[in-house]
């Protein structure tokens, strides 16, 4: 069985990757990645020369490559994580969230049309649904919760899943979707809240929070998400959408005056900085559907999951350092510089 899995060089993408060829050493693994800042090949080190695993660079919105990929290797399950993923890049540019999250989901839609696949599943996110009040801990995201997109990464992302739902109906594409809710754990990207943080707290630099610090986001390890995915692929009903997250809300200043302790740094390193625009209050998925439909729950607390990723961080700092040493600091420098 083949499985084409795209932006699979990013974060979610690659721990994905060594999820499924470790569970499923039978399978071939391709990755079709454009390899843009987010994307890091030497994340893919550990499985390149395996002979279940093929590593294609390209981009999703590129037809003429999908198509040729999916003539050569008829892939029988594509699981589209490929995205402009960070909220405050689609503040400041939000053209190329347009252009690789709808069409480039469009163009591997076309593909399966043309080709002919057993799955197709898009990664999508519960920041479609907008945000919670905090004073309303009653609240949960479910699949029925409207769209109601904050950033233009997020408008971006709720376009796709419209699109995906459309060829389910019209054309009878046997695709799924997944939102989830924040991740965290090895290979993310520095840019994102909880590398960020653990970066300058190892760096003894000041912490960035935005606002009052008090927004509220629902966290899950990335091998949780990963295995959710998984069933969805095995069992999951075709055209219905999936909340994947573990009740795990948590303050953002709670979870930065956590990785402080566990670091052994002081809490003197927070520097509050100007709001996020558009800024989401809350996030809070109601996990029920792929609970009782797919027995799904997660199986790593936050506390555990956090010392993992400390580890992960603290044992593999020429990744994280190869990163922010270049162009990273030009963007550090534009997205904090007198913030
Ligand atoms: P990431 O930014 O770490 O990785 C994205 C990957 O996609 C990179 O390897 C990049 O090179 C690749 N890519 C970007 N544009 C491409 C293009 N045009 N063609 C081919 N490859 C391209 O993102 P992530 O955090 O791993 O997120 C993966 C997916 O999961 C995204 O669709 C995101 O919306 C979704 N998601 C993320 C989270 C989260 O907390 N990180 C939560 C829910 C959903
Ligand atoms: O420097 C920071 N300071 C800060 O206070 C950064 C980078 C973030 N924050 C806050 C903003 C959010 O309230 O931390 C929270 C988390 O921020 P991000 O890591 O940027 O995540 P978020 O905006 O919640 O979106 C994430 O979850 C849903 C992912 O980046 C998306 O790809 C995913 O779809």
């Amino acid at each position: 069985m083949t499985i084409l899995v795209t932006g699979g060089a990013g974060f979610i993408g690659s721990n994905f990757i060594f999820y499924w060829l470790d569970k499923h050493p039978e399978d071939k693994v391709i990755c079709l990645d454009k390899l843009t800042y987010a994307g890091n090949l030497s994340t893919l080190r550990p499985v390149m020369d395996s002979p279940s695993f093929k590593f294609v660079k390209g981009d999703i919105c590129d037809k003429k490559l999908v198509f040729e990929l999916f003539k050569n290797e008829r892939p029988e399950y594509v699981v589209n994580f490929a995205a402009e993923s960070h909220v405050d890049r689609s503040i400041t540019g939000p053209e190329v969230f347009l252009q690789t999250n709808y069409m480039g989901t469009a163009t591997l839609l076309e593909a399966c049309r043309e080709f002919g696949v057993g799955r197709y599943h898009q990664v999508s996110t519960d920041e479609v649904y907008g945000d919670l009040p905090l004073d309303r801990p009653d609240l949960f995201f479910t699949e029925d919760s409207p769209l109601h997109t904050s950033s233009p990464y997020s408008a971006s992302k709720a376009a796709a899943d419209l699109l995906v739902q459309s060829y389910v109906r019209t054309f009878g594409a046997p695709a799924t979707i997944s939102r989830c809710s924040n991740n965290y754990g090895p290979y993310q990207f520095p840019e994102k809240f909880i590398p960020l943080m653990v970066i300058n707290a190892l760096n003894d630099e000041p912490l960035p929070v935005y606002g009052d610090g008090l927004n509220v986001r629902d966290w899950l390890f990335v091998e949780d998400h990963c295995r959710a995915i998984e069933l969805i692929l095995r069992g999951g009903r075709v055209g219905e959408i999936y909340n994947i997250g573990g009740h795990n809300e948590w303050r953002n200043i709670d979870v930065v005056r956590l990785v402080l302790q566990e670091l052994n740094r002081p809490e003197s390193l927070v520097q509050y900085v100007s709001d996020r625009k558009g800024h989401d209050r809350r996030y809070a998925i109601d996990p029920e559907k792929i609970r009782d439909e797919l027995g799904w729950l997660p199986q790593t607390g936050f506390e555990g999951g956090l010392k993992r990723t400390l580890r992960w961080y603290l044992d593999n700092r020429p990744w994280w350092r190869d990163i922010v040493s270049g162009e990273y600091r030009e963007y550090y420098q534009k997205m904090y510089g007198g913030r």
